[in-house]
């Protein structure tokens, strides 16, 4: 059984959607990161930079004490190894795979999660307009990787469909507010149309972490006090010696 550290949102649901895939049982521990769940003293064990996902295998191969894995990535390949399946053996195919799964990880991953921070914050934290431009900028840029990339080929990595589709199809769900527009990246759209109707993809896409909570419903105290805990997080002090 794999324990699946989550909170709904496109780093988790890259994992979320690997597991329906796979058919693997999970069960979801919610982290509950506008609360600070992702502070408690036991998910910092596992992952040990305050972010979800995270993943506890219990029965890990070879056996003895289980493995935990922080970072989507670092979960992804995981899972695809345990299972041998959504990445190949083989030399060639196994690395058009993994250097995908880096590209989300260093570029699509960051470049449009700061896109979405930048757009978000209000005017008390001063003129945006710079960062917003980059990202924005940065967030169109990658589409167009993406697109070029699925000229020719059907999936990320070539032929089959594989774990760096599924890493990098959930940061596109929100093409509409990132400023996309379908018809610019045809290739791209192709992909993304294929991916959206499989099942197990919208299985994943609907694992949901508890009820879900109404944003307007905080109090203005509440509200600001989780955009503190989120955005300005300095470095924890190290235990005493
Ligand atoms: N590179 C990490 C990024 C994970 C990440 O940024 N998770 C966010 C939610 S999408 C999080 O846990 N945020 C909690 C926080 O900022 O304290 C991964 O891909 O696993």
């Amino acid at each position: 059984m794999i324990d699946l550290h989550y909170w709904p949102t496109p780093n988790g649901k890259k994992v979320s959607i690997l597991l329906e895939e796979l058919g693997l049982p999970y069960t979801v521990a919610p982290v509950h990161i506008g609360r600070g769940d992702q502070f408690s003293d036991d998910f910092l064990k596992i992952s040990p930079n305050n972010r979800m996902p995270a993943i506890v295998d219990h029965a890990p191969e070879g056996g003895g004490a289980p493995i935990s894995v922080f970072e989507s990535g670092a979960i992804m390949l995981y899972l695809a190894e345990k299972t041998g399946r959504f990445l190949p053996a083989d030399v060639r195919g196994r690395y058009e795979v993994i250097q995908w799964v880096i590209w989300q990880m260093a570029n699509q991953g960051p470049k449009f999660g700061e896109r979405g921070h930048f757009s978000r914050v209000g005017p008390e934290a001063g003129d945006q307009s710079y960062a917003q431009r980059r990202f924005n900028d940065e967030t169109h840029r990658l589409y167009g990787v993406l697109n070029n990339r699925l000229y020719d080929r059907p999936y990320i990595a070539g032929d089959d469909y594989t774990i760096a589709d599924m890493i990098a199809y959930p940061w596109t769900v929100g093409w509409q507010a990132q400023g996309i527009d379908l018809e610019e990246f045809k290739y791209f759209k192709r992909w993304f149309d294929e991916l959206s109707a499989r099942p197990a993809v919208q299985r994943g896409l609907a694992v949901s972490a508890g009820p879900a909570e109404d944003p307007a419903s905080l109090s203005p105290e509440e509200q600001a006090r989780r955009r503190r805990l989120l955005y300005n997080q300095r470095a924890r002090p190290a235990p005493a010696s």
